[in-house]
């Protein structure tokens, strides 16, 4: 310790050591007032009564009692990244919005992915829904696209959105389960609710439970209005691409990410950043127009459906960057406030019963959050262009302006304190035509509720398919009300009736119930969609993924470099984990640390696998569960598997197989490029089990 170290140490009454003040460091109280003593309280003689006088204590303590605000009421669990928006063109054509108008403008944007259904501490990979919101800073103010990773929703119109909330949410008895559907009052809203049937096919589907929030499209659900010069108005669906491709996890392997590492999706996103892998994402637009809306088959203003990119395909806009980690987790991710309603000139809303709800829900639920309706003066809600209004006062104002005026009409000199409306520049409505008469009536192209879902589970690769019946089967297996079962039965019978047999054969029931009676008859033919599977649209890279590399004492180092090579010029990270986690001696006796150890590092947290080691030494591995399960979950999980020759019949004896299959390379150094085009296919879906 250096001897200026020693000058500012001293120790406490309990003999702690703890650090004085260096020069302007001095803690001070919230008043600015300087402390002296920030572990003990004062006491009337060192064993005494605690005195009401120390009002640094109190003031501590206050404090501390009053740092949580209300989480939200659903997408509680989230993570909020910076990053910009950069036009491709001008977009005049089709709107005025300000990040459109100009080839290569750059808007700031803060985005937070989410889960739904859990609370702030529940974990990553819980099957649900992932919240997909952008916050674009633009010069005309702030726009909020609060999107999904589902174009569609559970429900057509708002006023069911409570109920369905409180259904998927713990019950409220028992307050459990946690961050899970899997149970009856969910399934038991949604058996009666035919609506939700698309969504259900969704979210019983892998796009619940991503890989990472960098491998997700983000949907803006809705059918918005863009509006351009000649304040024509055309209909547009949001969508946003990730350039590293879609991928998600299997069920299993979710279950044992949450246990191995509850943060999986936010330490990847923070790791990622950190690496300098920002990830990226297109924004497109599907663009139709009132000839469009009128001949389709569904409502374009029914959020539980979607219109194939096969029927109007996606005009890409523009690209977003997230590259810039919070400085401050709460001040940032928890505070930010989206609001559907927050549009600019250039984006406007339709009649949709969902979004005109979530568009006075938005506003009001931020109000309770934040405790106050300056919320947009907290810097991660306040717009980056001039703000100048006649609002005043309030809880926490912290924008105050000066002068006399607080009203309006008046006769003052106009300035920045003394605004006044702009009939150009304001943001105008676009002037739809409305007529008919007040009714609780939903439109009748509303109501058919399973062909959609049927072109969901048809467009679907037979492996992802499989994974839905399982999903389903493991849902409705937690489900304890025999009827909540059968009648979800009797709804998938009216999707896929192959879905339903082999659904029903899981969960035990002998005879096939009625299919549910439908509020309108399917369209005939329901169409096919491959941009609805991940498994048809794998993007053939490592970059961005992860590898697990089990490195044992004396493994041959030659081999190793090679490997870390190739996998740095893909620009895919690894990890070396090892015995002890301090390092591993080599064959050629150079040292390597270690990024994990092999308890702490199961292969569900990585996309392949490789094991380098000597036959000594992954023999007295084998011994422990930890090294069997990493094998065996990366053979399960159908993981690419990389080995030295050597050790190929000591990992073959851990696998319930004689030899090796197509996702298990013997590596060399002649073949490690081998490894790599393989793993690229991210999954070996041919191997059995
Ligand atoms: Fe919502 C939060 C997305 C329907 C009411 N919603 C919230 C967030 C996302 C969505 C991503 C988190 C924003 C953040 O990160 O802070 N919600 C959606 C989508 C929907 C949707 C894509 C359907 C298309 N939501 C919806 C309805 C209502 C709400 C129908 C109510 C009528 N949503 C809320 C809310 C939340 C919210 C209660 C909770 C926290 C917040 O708003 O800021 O107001």
């Amino acid at each position: 310790m250096k001897k200026k170290d020693l000058i500012n140490q001293s120790y406490t009454e309990s003999g702690e050591n703890h650090q004085q003040a260096q020069k302007d460091n001095t803690l001070t109280t919230q008043q600015g007032v300087k402390v002296s003593d920030n572990q003990n309280t004062l006491k009337v003689g060192n064993r005494g009564p605690t005195l009401v006088e120390d009002f640094q204590f109190r003031e501590k303590l206050f404090h501390f009692d009053h740092e949580r605000i209300p989480e939200r009421v659903v997408h509680a669990r989230g993570y909020g990244i910076h990053g910009h928006f950069e036009s491709y063109g001008d977009h005049s054509d089709l709107t005025i919005a300000d990040p459109l108008t100009k080839k290569g403008k750059k808007t700031p944007v803060f985005v937070r992915f989410s889960t739904v259904a859990g609370n702030k501490g529940s974990v990553d990979l819980a099957r649900d829904v992932r919240g997909f919101a952008v916050k674009f800073y633009t010069e005309e103010g702030n726009w909020d696209l609060v999107g999904n990773n589902i174009p569609v929703f559970f429900i057509q119109d708002a006023k069911k959105f409570p109920d369905l909330v409180h259904a998927a949410k713990a019950e409220p008895d028992r307050g459990f389960p946690q961050a899970q559907t899997a149970h009856d009052n969910f399934w038991d809203f949604i058996s009666l609710s035919p609506e939700s049937m698309h969504m259900v096919m969704w979210i019983m589907s892998d796009r619940t439970i991503p890989r990472s929030f960098r491998f997700m499209e983000g949907f803006g659900v809705h059918t918005f209005r863009m509006i351009n010069a000649k304040g024509k108005s055309q209909y547009v669906k949001f969508h946003w691409k990730p350039l590293l491709g879609m991928q998600s996890v299997m069920w299993n392997e979710a279950v044992k990410i949450n246990g191995a590492d509850p943060d999986f999706h936010r330490r990847d996103m923070w790791q990622a950043i950190e690496d300098g892998q920002a990830p990226e994402w297109e924004l497109g637009v599907q663009v139709f127009d009132e000839e469009f809306e009128e001949n389709y088959e569904y409502d374009i203003l029914d959020a539980t459906k979607l219109i194939p990119e096969e029927v109007v395909p996606i005009k890409p806009l523009g690209k977003m960057v997230l590259n810039k980690n919070v400085d401050n987790f709460f001040a940032e991710t928890e505070q930010v406030a989206f609001c559907t309603q927050n549009v600019i000139p250039g984006i406007d809303f339709t009649n949709d019963p969902l979004l005109q709800g979530r568009n006075f829900s938005y506003l009001d639920t931020q109000l309770k959050r934040l405790g106050s309706p300056n919320f947009t003066h907290i810097p991660i809600n306040a717009p980056r262009c001039p703000v100048h209004n006649l609002q005043q006062d309030g809880h926490m104002a912290m924008r105050n302006p000066k002068g006399r005026v607080n009203y309006e009409p008046n006769s003052w000199e106009q300035d920045k304190n003394n605004p006044r409306e702009s009939k150009e520049e304001g943001f105008h409505p676009y002037p739809a035509l409305e007529m008919g008469y007040k009714t609780f009536e939903r439109g009748e192209r509303f109501a058919d509720h399973y062909s959609q879902a049927e072109l969901f589970y048809t467009s679907q690769t037979e492996i992802e398919q499989e994974h839905i019946q399982s999903a389903l089967i493991f849902e409705l297996s937690k489900v304890e009300t025999l009827a909540i079962r059968e009648r979800m039965v009797s709804h998938l019978l009216n999707i896929d009736k192959d879905l339903a047999k082999k659904v029903a054969k899981g969960l035990g029931i002998k005879n096939l119930p009625e299919p549910m009676k439908m509020a309108r008859e399917k369209v005939k033919d329901v169409g096919n969609s491959d941009a609805l599977s991940i498994l048809k649209n794998v993007k053939s890279t490592l970059r961005g993924r992860k590898i697990g590399i089990i490195v044992t004492k004396n493994a041959e180092n030659e081999l190793l470099s090679s490997i870390q090579k190739e996998l740095n010029n893909e620009k895919c990270q690894y990890d070396l984990i090892l015995q002890k986690i301090s390092e591993v001696k080599m064959d050629d006796g150079k040292t390597h640390s270690g990024d994990e150890f092999i308890d702490g590092a199961p292969s569900v947290l990585y996309d392949a696998v490789i094991v380098l080691g000597t036959k000594d030494q992954v023999k007295e591995l084998s011994k422990e569960i930890a090294f069997r399960d990493f094998v065996n979950d990366a053979f399960f999980h159908k993981k690419f598997i990389g080995f030295n020759k050597e050790i190929e019949s000591l990992i073959l004896d851990l696998l319930p197989i004689n030899e090796t299959d197509g996702g298990m390379i013997s590596l060399t150094h002649k073949n490690i490029s081998k490894y790599i085009k393989k793993a690229k296919e991210l999954r070996y879906w041919e191997r059995k089990g």
